[in-house]
């Protein structure tokens, strides 16, 4: 699928399910050229930053090896964190003037018998953002199942709003055994975005969302980027794009959140 092919059905599809998959984006030689890039960053053993610092354990290694703006050191996975189709599409998606990005990250889970799940969770509770609105992609680097940990999605769950964050290292974690032990019963199933290495799926910064441990013998990699609307600001707390130059109660800007997407 192509940004021409996201129109006002998929943006209505976003806003009612709070996620879109949207297959075979990127070629074969255009993946394999950010799976190199990010095997590169492996082995530059590139510094890790984790969620605020809190998640930097062991346990949290065996979930996913996560490392954030890659796109200021290697070019190549610059070209996809600051791609203007996927920006286009994040900027229709949360129907918006312009978007910037907060950060990029690879997201590689390890294979094997000790690999972890990634707990049901939302993103927006670890975000440093006032308003809620903005949303990540997520582009498989590899083929992508309940094998190896592709993302699931409970459709309609970004309806929730934003709720307590749930610690992705801590067995049994869950967003949506907490929303259950306060009355509310989510009884939709979720959906399970397997798909080939090039696809890229969207969803909403509060989407409930999970992937399985990764059961394969080869790490399980992806490129997640995160996009923030002109309406959303900065609440004055720890950033992991570097809230240096932000102030408090104004939109994201500067040299680490530039413009990618305009209307
Ligand atoms: O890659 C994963 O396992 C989870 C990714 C995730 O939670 C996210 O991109 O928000």
């Amino acid at each position: 699928m192509k940004l021409s092919d996201v129109g006002e059905h998929e943006v209505a599809f976003f806003q009612e399910n709070g996620y879109l998959q949207l297959t075979e984006f990127y070629s074969k030689e255009e993946i394999e050229e950010l799976g190199r890039a990010l095997d590169q960053t492996v082995a530059d053993k590139r510094a890790r930053v984790l969620g605020g610092g809190h998640e930097g354990s062991e346990d949290y290694a065996l979930v996913f090896n996560q490392m954030v703006n890659l796109w200021e050191d290697y070019g190549v996975v610059r070209k996809f964190s600051f791609d203007p189709r996927l920006a286009e599409i994040a900027r229709r998606l949360s129907r918006c003037k312009h978007v910037v990005i907060y950060h990029d990250h690879a997201l590689i889970k390890p294979g094997g018998e000790k690999s972890r799940a990634t707990n049901w969770h939302q993103d927006a509770p670890y975000w440093p953002m006032e308003q809620i609105g903005a949303l990540s992609a997520w582009i498989a680097v590899d083929d992508v199942s309940v094998e190896n940990g592709c993302m699931q999605f409970i459709p309609g769950s970004h309806t929730f709003g934003k709720l307590e964050p749930v610690p992705l290292a801590t067995e049994g974690a869950s967003v949506l055994k907490n929303i259950t032990a306060t009355g509310v019963k989510v009884d939709v199933p979720p959906v399970v975005m397997d798909m080939k290495a090039g696809g890229v799926t969207f969803h909403h910064g509060c989407t409930f969302h999970y992937a399985t441990s990764n059961m394969t013998d080869r790490p399980r990699r992806a490129l997640a980027i995160i996009y923030i609307p002109e309406y959303v600001a900065y609440n004055g707390r720890w950033d992991a794009g570097g809230a240096k130059d932000m102030v408090a109660g104004h939109p994201f800007g500067g040299p680490k959140h530039p413009i990618l997407a305009m209307g």
